[in-house]
């Protein structure tokens, strides 16, 4: 207990001169460009700081342990703390990749341009219900929305099917500031993460809601090839309390399988049928006697979400296939 230790003996030197000798702290990545890491400390300071060995993952969002190396001027994460929440993707193997940690709401972000995938969406939505977090669905750019589209009606209905499935759904736009104060009021005092194809306005919409606090990244802002680091995922601070995440945009995204809910894969409207199934270990594709199915023959349940259900179990046999013989269940 290093911390301790200096605290006892010199009890009259100011606490950040105490700090400086003690080689173990405590902070949270506040920026993560893959192995390069920008940790923030006790006092608000930031520091750029890598993984202690291979097993150590830390993710945007992490609290850590760091060590101060004095000999070579660097600052190493040691060990990952215990996560709240864990927002995962399925790698190609269907092992887990962690993205971003500690999250309280999972912000899905879709506009009219780029084109949206409703699946994608979903696929999120679902990795959020399975680990516990809240999830909200964005549609950004509602300025570019022409009412005469034939577009929007679609719109309309994936957002009606999400807030019946218990989802809050809001459309903004970052340029025009549309509902940007309610979009505010909903991310106030939580920890955020915004989500979604690149190009959809995530990191526009961040620098709408938490102007004052671009951070400095040093030299995160650069990789060693030169690239800037919009690839990197980064916490803002909101001036009322509270952060959000930027994330990097993807072209797909499938959650993580083991995090997943094995029965209703995280769509909460599906929970709620499978009550009704006759078998408790119901997949809800082909069983007899499935309430889910039948509610979306009936159009109960949306049939673009039954759709998207069935695909992700799907991806779910495949990625499962793809770990090999031992960790099939
Ligand atoms: N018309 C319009 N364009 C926007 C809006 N928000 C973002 N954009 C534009 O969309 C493009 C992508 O935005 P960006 O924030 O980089 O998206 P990201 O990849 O999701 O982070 C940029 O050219 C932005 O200027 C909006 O509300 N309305
Ligand atoms: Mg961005
Ligand atoms: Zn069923």
């Amino acid at each position: 207990m290093w911390f301790s230790l200096a605290e006892a003996t010199f009890p009259a030197l100011p606490r950040t001169a105490r700090r400086a000798l003690c080689l173990e702290f405590e902070a949270q990545v506040i920026a993560a460009y893959g192995r390069h890491l920008l940790v923030r400390d006790a006092d608000g300071v930031s520091h750029e700081a890598r993984p202690f060995g291979r097993r150590v993952q830390a993710v945007c969002g992490d609290r850590v342990l760091c060590e101060r190396d004095a000999h070579h001027g660097e600052i190493h994460v040691k060990s990952v703390l215990p996560r709240r929440s864990t927002l995962a993707r399925a790698t190609l193997r269907g092992t887990a990749e962690a993205i971003v940690a500690n999250l309280d709401l999972l912000v899905t972000v879709f506009a009219p341009l780029p084109k949206p995938d409703p699946f994608i969406i979903d696929r999120y939505l679902c990795a959020a219900s399975s680990a516990g977090m809240s999830a909200l669905v964005l549609l950004n750019k509602a300025d570019l929305i022409d009412a005469t589209d034939p577009s929007v009606a679609e719109w309309q209905t994936w957002l009606a099917a999400y807030r019946a499935a218990g989802y809050e759904t809001l459309v903004v736009s970052s340029q025009s500031r549309q509902h940007l104060e309610a979009l505010r009021a909903l991310l106030a005092h939580r920890t955020s993460a915004f989500v979604g194809q690149s190009g959809v306005g995530k990191s526009s919409l961040i620098a709408a809601l938490a102007p004052e606090t671009d951070i400095a990244t040093g030299a995160l802002d650069k990789t060693e090839e030169g690239r800037h680091t919009t690839t990197a995922s980064r916490l803002f601070d909101l001036p009322e309390g509270g952060a959000l995440i930027d994330s990097p945009g993807v072209r797909d995204y499938a959650p993580a399988i083991d995090g997943l809910e094995p029965h209703s894969l995280g769509f909460p409207e599906v929970d709620q049928l499978a009550t009704g199934c006759k078998f408790l270990d119901c997949r809800h594709l082909r069983e007899p006697g499935c309430a889910v199915r039948l509610a979306a023959e009936e159009q109960r349940l949306d049939a673009r979400r039954y759709e998207s259900y069935r695909r992700l179990r799907r991806i779910r046999d495949e990625l499962i296939e793809a770990q090999g013989p031992c960790k099939r269940s």
